[in-house]
């Protein structure tokens, strides 16, 4: 079989697998048919690499993980097949343009944030790096709501990526799992035996996802509920038909949506079906595949590491404890060693509220089998550990973080101040009694997606520069330093961030009627919207900032767009109050004729990772000013200053490391560290003593309970304002002062277009160690013991 070019491949799928010719087919086939294309050359990368495992016999690496906040894949596989502009051609010869095709693809968005980015680029990093791998996750039939804005407020839709036709994942009927859920348990002669009293299937797809050069290729598999027996013939005949489709209906729910909190646990029993269901039909998978492969369970470690991405998928632990155990005959003692041994626990924030802990009925109804086991584990750690204090079930409930710890040979954190943090915070008496199981691995970005693919221009430039080895090993972008010294090309640098800005521009222009002057500095801070991350803190200092531009509007001032973008979890009312205070004084600010060169607020709506990617590669400054201690790492600060974007931030997350490696002179630094922050929150009065002594944000704060941006409704921002000068337990207020001199500092140094660029330029060049690459194979040697088999 010769391997047809890559134009006869989509022609052929257009004909064939959509049944068009080129003059009848619609933006929608030539997506379809183009997708098809580049899948044909996946599936390829993707055989060989399954048949290399298998043949090796290498440890396999499990990712579990509730989030895979994936995003468009065409251009990814395009980019990493190295197709781009092939594709680019064979559509034009038809008349299409490149990027509208790009466009039509719907974001698979089956993540919150961070958390579930991060699982997508490490997908893309094992597959770069040709270590074999699994994700497990739950295809979710909506995935994170749609956001817009009515009246300045987030109002939420469902969110149908399956609407439109996906051309990446391959159903899988023939792998499927029956999960079960409550029931109750039967002992004889010491032996367990679960009788769940309700079942439902999961049913696999698979997406393949490929790696840089196409070298090699791994899969997600993602499971969907389904009904055992899908159709109540008998409700049917009765007439009832209701009835009839009921058990369809009720299995399908455990798959349906993504549970839209950010950092927040809700506790909902639906919630826990969904964490059970995913983990059960992981381990089952799992153990078939090795099976199949080898024959003795004891070998489970050597051959399986299993990486829980937060607790979400924590009941691995007991669930594999279970199969050995009441399946596979071992005793209790060798059936834990074996599940330590496979399982190790990422750990992605320290706030009490993102704690996972479950009440104890509600655990034990669902899962009446696997509570007796954690208590059993609970009991053997403690009497391992005779002066243990911690336990997993205190307080009536499960706690899900103690439990993982346990079951884990080693817990990690996600930047080295917060894996500090771990050790003496929550973690802080069971990092006493295993003091080498808790370690660090700093987050990380794939370059591919968020600078080769999102930034043509930049990445052009590096690769014109330095050759292009830094697309898998970024590191090498510190190369680039000595041309910064070269003026021509810090033109070119600073002409590619231009272009970048008039791009956006327009795009915001097309798209939503917004004013964006290239001219003036982007300012963007973009995620979730949180307390903890305070935009708030950001639209006091753009209040203050236009009180002062109009006190004094002849001043030398330096333009600037605000640009926000996040999502507030439907239920955090506060959050939404912060996006509509951004989105009130944007009508305001936006309109006064005084300030209107220097001073806009522009607040996308729906940023997602698609949006992510057209205003990174835009923004001259990053906004990272969460509140010291409360961020585990981020990952959008490293995205933007890989960008040539420069961070205004604090000592808080993987900022530290940012801050380390670009240089202190290129990273505008402000606020308390967390042990300030500590200290601060003892100070009796803390927000008032700050509001007191700073009359810019006196002045800011009275504007907003004055109702100048909700004009008739004085008491909207009430709750704002009260916060504020009350309890202020993110320290906004006291972190004002600070943040305000640091951002008059960016005014200067940004009027300097040459000091700029460079400042810019060196963050690029320094950022090469925050590739998810590195990440991985810290992974790989310090906690999973595998090898890459490129
Ligand atoms: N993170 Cl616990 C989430 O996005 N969702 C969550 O539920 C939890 C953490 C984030 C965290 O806030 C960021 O600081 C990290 O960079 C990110 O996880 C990845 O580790």
């Amino acid at each position: 079989m010769t391997t047809p070019s890559f134009r006869e491949s989509i022609l052929r799928h257009l004909t064939y697998s959509f049944g068009k010719d080129p003059d009848h087919a619609i933006l929608e086939d030539w997506r379809m048919a183009l997708s098809l294309g580049v899948r044909d050359r996946i599936v390829d990368a993707w055989f060989k690499s399954t048949k290399r495992t298998y043949e090796t016999g290498a440890k396999r690496v499990y990712y579990l993980s509730m989030e895979y906040l994936i995003g468009r894949l065409l251009e990814d596989g395009l980019v990493n097949l190295e197709l781009v502009d092939e594709a680019r051609e064979v559509l034009a010869e038809f008349g299409y343009d490149y990027d509208t095709v790009l466009a039509d693809e719907p974001d698979a968005a089956l993540g919150n944030g961070g958390l579930g980015r991060l699982a997508a680029c490490f997908m893309e990093s094992l597959s770069t790096i040709g270590c074999p791998a699994h994700g497990y996750g739950i295809r979710y039939e909506h995935g994170l709501f749609r956001q817009s804005f009515v009246d300045g407020r987030q109002i939420e839709q469902p969110e149908l990526w399956l609407g439109q036709r996906h051309a990446w994942e391959f159903e899988r009927p023939e792998v499927r799992y029956r999960i079960g859920f409550g029931g109750h348990v039967d002992v004889r002669d010491g032996h367990y035996r679960w009788h769940p009293g309700e079942e439902v299937e999961a049913e696999a797809f698979d997406t393949p996802t490929v790696g840089w050069k196409g070298r090699w290729a791994n899969t997600l598999r993602l499971w969907s509920g389904r009904a055992i027996h899908p159709f109540d013939l008998e409700a049917f005949n009765h007439g009832d038909f209701t009835r009839a489709a009921a058990p369809e209906a009720l299995a399908r729910t455990i798959s349906r949506v993504l549970y839209p909190d950010d950092t927040t646990e809700q506790g909902r029993e639906l919630r826990l079906k969904q964490e059970y269901f995913l983990t059960a039909s992981a381990l089952r998978d799992i153990l078939r595949r090795f099976s199949n492969q080898f024959d003795d369970l004891r070998k489970l470690p050597e051959k399986v590491a299993i990486q829980l991405n937060d607790t979400h998928p924590a009941i691995a632990g007991p669930e594999l404890i279970r199969i050995l155990v009441d399946e596979k005959g071992f005793d209790f003692d060798e059936a834990m060693e074996i599940a330590q041994g496979c399982l190790s626990y990422t750990n992605h924030t320290l706030l009490p509220e993102a704690l996972e802990a479950w009440g104890e009925q509600l655990f034990g109804r669902l899962l009446p089998r696997h509570i007796g086991i954690i208590d059993r584990i609970d009991a053997t750690h403690a009497g391992r550990n005779p002066s243990r204090t911690q336990s997993m079930r205190a307080d009536q409930s499960v706690k899900m973080g103690q439990l993982s710890f346990v079951m884990a040979h080693k817990v990690n954190g996600v930047s080295a101040l917060h894996t500090d943090l771990m050790k003496t915070t929550v973690f802080s008496e069971l990092h006493g009694l295993h003091p080498d199981r808790i370690v660090n691995q700093t987050n990380g970005v794939t370059p591919r997606r968020w600078l080769l693919s999102c930034n043509p221009g930049l990445a052009g430039l590096i690769t014109e520069s330095i050759g292009e080895d830094w697309v898998d090993d970024l590191e090498q972008l510190s190369k680039l330093e000595p041309f910064i010294d070269d003026a021509g090309w810090l033109e070119h640098f600073d002409a590619v961030k231009r272009d970048n800005k008039v791009w956006l521009s327009n795009w915001m222009r097309d798209t939503y009627g917004m004013h964006a002057d290239p001219d003036a500095l982007f300012d963007v801070q973009i995620k979730r919207i949180h307390e903890y991350k305070r935009q708030h803190l950001n639209i006091l200092e753009t209040i203050a900032l236009w009180q002062e531009m109009r006190e004094n509007p002849n001043a030398d001032w330096t333009p600037r767009l605000k640009l926000f973008g996040g999502k507030a979890a439907p239920g955090y009312f506060f959050a939404k109050d912060i996006i509509r205070l951004i989105n009130d004084a944007a009508s305001v600010i936006n309109n006064d004729p005084l300030t209107q060169g220097m001073l806009r607020i522009a607040f996308l709506p729906n940023y997602n990772v698609s949006l992510a990617e057209r205003m990174i590669p835009a923004a001259d400054l990053s906004e990272q000013v969460s509140t010291a201690g409360k961020e585990a790492s981020g990952t959008g600060n490293m995205k933007l200053a890989l960008n040539g974007a420069p961070t205004i931030g604090t000592l808080d997350g993987a900022n530290v490391e940012i801050r380390e490696r670009v240089g202190a002179d290129n990273f505008f630094l402000f606020g308390m560290t967390a042990q300030e922050v500590e200290d601060r929150r003892r100070v009796e009065g803390h927000a008032g003593l700050a509001i007191a002594a700073d009359d810019r944000l006196k002045g800011a704060l009275d504007l907003i309970r004055d109702g100048r941006f909700s004009p008739g409704e004085t008491d909207r921002y009430r709750g704002i304002t009260e916060n504020l000068e009350g309890p202020d337990y993110f320290l906004v207020c006291s972190d004002f002062t600070d943040y305000w001199r640091a951002q008059r500092e960016v005014d200067v140094v940004f009027r300097d277009d040459k000091a700029w660029d460079r400042m810019a330029a060196l963050n690029t060049a320094r950022s090469g160690w925050f590739s998810s690459d590195r990440t991985i194979r810290g992974y790989m040697a310090d906690i999973w013991n595998a090898e890459s088999l490129l």
